[in-house]
């Protein structure tokens, strides 16, 4: 009896579209009324009254994407209420620029009785989220849109996506790939760790020995040219770009570029070799530091950095007695302390530099003195016990730990992502809770590279963004397989091979 009556509903639901199939779903959405009209896809354009936002990059990139994903689209059946023919913007502040918690609501209105849909945001950024809205209610079998108005914003402001370029480069083809299906989802975060252990292919212009040196080769190098590329795909797609220059472990690969910079010990190391993290005591190796930074968050405009600072092994620094001599006559007396002391010579340069930065969670947990606007990053197990203790000292956090997209297993794992509460944090107040900024869904680059970043990542982590973007009442498992299958073959349209969600499933427009 109960089957049958989930049945009913189900193939009603399916059948009859109440299910508006946008990942993540709306914040506000309410029906006029169950007509559905076709798009004029010859007639169709996108236009505004506010005519200078035509000249805007930003603008003109998104519009010009949306344009030609519907000039690929057959034209519906003739609507007897008429056709839409054009999607009409405005812009409240075209002046803002693009930075984490920039505002990005929007108003969609697809009035049945008019040709002329009509999306207003607040900023340029709420266009790109409206447009992509728009897009995923199309229906790409019968060419029709519902008539519906939605009222939008995100629940999270920082909504991020971790790549790793040093296990495995990624071409910039590939990023933008990448940076496109994350907008589809409507993350705003490209984490790029872009240098680690096994490589450096930052090329940077004050140091150009770290990649000539630390880069796998020198095709395997992502020059001043290619950096600035990935921001401004990424901006047009509405996606602050937040570099990652982890230290002081996983710089193996920074060792080969620079004298004296990593602590020597033999047989100790990384991967039990020669050397192991940053030697704290070389005064030298903060000036590089200064100087690193100093490029690297001039170069990127988000006004963030990420600073690693996890798992830093201890082994190394133990192993070498100068360093040891060293720290007696400092007066340091653990490891700990030495790690303390390199993070916060770090810290203070990064205060100098107008930044807001990010450091993984060991920098809290060990105790280190750090500066209140640190933000922490949440990345190991038992998160909300670490989160609870983050957010009751008064620091901002980033969630992870259940959102590793690098682990795989036979099942239908987004799920358990989508299954996530950030705010389920046992004993914390509103107050507290508003430090939780959002999360980051991972994927690290062991065992990826061009050939399975996408397929990997999507459609699940889409699941991730709907937790961080949607209210924290969009819990149906049901109703999100339904749309996110939707959504994949969405993004399969749009030439992104996202993988299937279902044991069983067809899109209207296979990915060839
Ligand atoms: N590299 C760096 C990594 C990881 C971390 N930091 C990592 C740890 C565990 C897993 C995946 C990745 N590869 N620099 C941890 C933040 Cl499962």
């Amino acid at each position: 009896m109960l089957f049958v009556l989930f049945s009913i509903l189900t193939v009603g639901a399916y059948g009859s579209f109440n299910i508006l199939p946008v990942v993540p779903f709306p914040q506000e959405a309410e029906m006029f009324s169950t007509n559905r009209r076709s798009l004029n896809v010859e007639e169709f354009r996108i236009t505004t009254d506010q005519g200078h936002l035509l000249e805007d990059k930003v603008i003109s990139s998104t519009i010009n994407r949306y344009q030609h994903y519907f000039s690929r689209f057959k034209p519906g059946p003739l609507s007897p209420d008429g056709d839409i023919t054009q999607v009409s913007l405005s812009v409240v502040y075209p002046e803002a620029s693009l930075f984490i918690g920039v505002n990005e609501s929007y108003t969609l209105n697809i009035d049945p009785h008019s040709p002329i849909v009509k999306l207003s945001a607040n900023t340029r950024f709420g266009v790109i989220r409206g447009l992509e809205t728009f897009y995923q209610l199309y229906n790409i079998t019968d060419g029709t849109f519902p008539s519906v108005k939605i009222r939008d914003y995100p629940r999270f402001a920082y909504r991020g996506f971790l790549i790793d370029t040093s296990r495995h480069f990624l071409p910039v083809e590939s990023i933008e790939m990448v940076i496109t299906g994350l907008a589809m989802a409507k993350f705003n975060v490209l984490h790029w760790h872009i240098v680690d252990d096994p490589s450096f292919p930052y090329y940077s212009p004050s140091f150009p020995s770290l990649s000539e040196k630390g880069a796998y080769d020198s095709n395997h190098v992502y020059r001043i040219f290619d950096v600035l590329r990935v921001i401004s795909f990424a901006e047009n797609h509405g996606i602050v770009v937040v570099p990652e220059f982890d230290t002081p472990g996983h710089t193996l690969s920074w060792g080969k570029g620079l004298e004296n910079f990593l602590t020597y010990c033999p047989g100790q190391g990384t991967f039990g070799g020669d050397y192991g993290p940053i030697n704290p005591s070389v005064d030298s190796n903060y000036e590089v530091l200064h100087k690193l930074l100093a490029e690297v968050t001039s170069l990127f405009p988000g006004g963030f950095v990420h600073l690693g600072g996890d798992e830093v092994p201890f082994k190394c620094w133990q192993s070498n007695q100068d360093l040891v001599a060293w720290m007696k006559q400092q007066g340091i007396q653990t490891f700990n302390d030495l790690e303390s002391y390199y993070e916060e010579k770090l810290l203070d340069i990064v205060h100098q530099l107008n930044t807001s930065y990010v450091v993984w969670e060991e920098i809290f947990n060990n105790g280190l003195h750090i500066q209140p606007d640190t933000i922490i990053h949440v990345w190991k197990g038992k998160w909300e016990d670490t989160m609870g203790k983050v957010i009751k000292a008064g620091y901002k956090t980033i969630l992870s730990s259940p959102w590793y997209l690098n682990y795989i297993s036979f099942s239908m794992d987004w799920k358990k992502y989508y299954q996530v509460e950030p705010y389920k944090i046992p004993g914390a107040t509103p107050e507290e809770l508003s430090l939780v900024i959002g999360g980051e869904a991972c994927m690290w680059g062991e065992f990826v590279d061009a050939t399975n970043i996408l397929s990997r990542t999507f459609p699940r982590a889409s699941a991730v963004a709907e937790r961080l973007w949607s209210s924290e009442k969009q819990t149906n498992i049901g109703d999100m397989e339904f749309r996110l299958n939707k959504h994949r073959c969405g993004m399969c349209a749009r030439d992104i091979p996202a993988e299937t969600i279902l044991l069983r499933s067809y899109c209207p427009v296979e990915f060839d």
